[in-house]
């Protein structure tokens, strides 16, 4: 026999003499059989339980699906309750408040920065667009205090026409190109919804409207019919690409705002794309989204240094741990580097 060709089979399946076990045992892997006796009873009854476990993890699959759309279904009835009293009981107008309405990918974001930039005159003063232009029918989820924000209040709003609380302020709506708009709502459902569908599939449903926000065509139409209302000022994302500056005093115009001319250009190049694009965390549902669950970004990656305990805990909590460390993992003979490279606690700034 050749010297590289291997007299026993290489794989777990051995030969006939082997083979004396029931069915399923012998396709046991060999390290089963080498184990304590004890043990190796536990794992045969394990396996032999096999389908009991199959049936039982699937049952309780099921119910853990059926759990989940309860508490899907439980969710959209409390959003629908608080949304239902935004509208009608709870948001109490100011005559200076301006509401960008838009259908989602429309350039509500910039409309955001525009009308913030022009009411603060190119401040860049804020955590989040969100804080300080806050997404009216999303309050109840976010908690944002309306009350606590400074005249002019900014709402960014995807309502309907049909749904926007109608007051003495003032509306301005940005419609843009619906294929554009579907084209960049078929990105965001990929990046931030997880879709794995092609965009021939998403552009089937966003041409019936069964997606988030519903029907574009429903939406751009109703508020155009509004366009001539005295408080609605209706804008199309093309003409604000093509000419920003032009825009910007249309939206002065209709806020009645005051601008000195040397805040102009501060305000436009704070509104152009490369420089919103350079900021984009201020911007991004993301960390939109982060912030309203209470997350702080940028802290997963902390400091990861030996010893960085000695800034956080106390006297009493290091001696309390110490205790309960002797008593239990210490016994066993471990130990771990206390570290002594991280400032006092009194130095430490997070
Ligand atoms: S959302 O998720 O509904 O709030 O999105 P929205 O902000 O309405 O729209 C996002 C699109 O607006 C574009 N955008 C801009 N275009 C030109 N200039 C500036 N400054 C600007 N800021 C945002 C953004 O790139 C998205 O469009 P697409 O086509 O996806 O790039």
């Amino acid at each position: 026999m050749p010297k590289n060709i291997p007299s026993k089979p290489l794989s777990g399946r051995e030969g006939p003499a082997e083979g004396r076990d029931s069915g399923h045992l012998r396709r046991e892997p060999r390290f089963v059989k080498d184990l304590p006796k004890g043990l190796l009873i536990k794992v045969r009854i394990w396996r032999l339980l096999f389908p009991f476990r199959w049936i039982l993890s699937t049952w309780l699959w099921l119910i853990s699906q059926i759990l989940q759309g309860c508490s899907g279904v439980l969710w959209c009835l409390h959003v629908a309750i608080d949304y239902a009293r935004l509208l009608c009981l709870d948001y109490t107008a100011r005559p200076d408040d301006v509401f960008v309405c838009t259908y989602p990918r429309s350039g509500t974001t910039w409309l955001q920065m525009i009308v913030y930039q022009l009411t603060t005159q190119g401040s860049m003063d804020f955590r989040h667009i969100a804080d300080v232009s806050p997404w009216f029918e999303r309050a109840a989820l976010n908690k944002r205090n309306f009350d606590a924000l400074p005249s002019p209040r900014i709402f960014k709003s995807h309502l309907p026409h049909i749904w926007i609380p109608k007051r003495r302020c003032r509306y301005i709506y940005l419609a843009r190109n619906g294929k554009d708009v579907a084209v960049s709502f078929y990105s965001f459902y990929k990046s931030h919804f997880r879709y794995k569908g092609t965009f021939q599939r998403f552009f089937a449903r966003f041409m019936w409207g069964t997606v988030v926000w519903g029907s574009w065509f429903y939406h751009v139409s109703h508020w155009w019919r509004h366009r001539n209302d005295p408080n609605v000022l209706f804008l199309k994302y093309e003409d604000l690409v093509r000419d920003l500056e032009g825009a910007l005093h249309k939206i002065i115009d209709f806020c009645e705002l005051e601008i000195p001319a040397e805040r102009l250009p501060v305000i436009l190049h704070n509104c152009s794309f490369s420089f919103m694009k350079e900021h984009e965390e201020k911007f991004d549902f993301a960390t939109e989204y982060m912030l309203e669950q209470g997350f702080t970004p940028g802290t997963f990656l902390r400091r990861g240094r030996i010893g960085d305990w000695s800034g956080e805990l106390s006297d009493q909590e290091a001696a309390r741990f110490q205790r309960k460390f002797d008593h239990t993992v210490g016994k066993l003979g471990l130990s771990f580097d206390d570290g002594c490279d991280a400032p006092p606690r009194d130095q430490h700034q997070e």
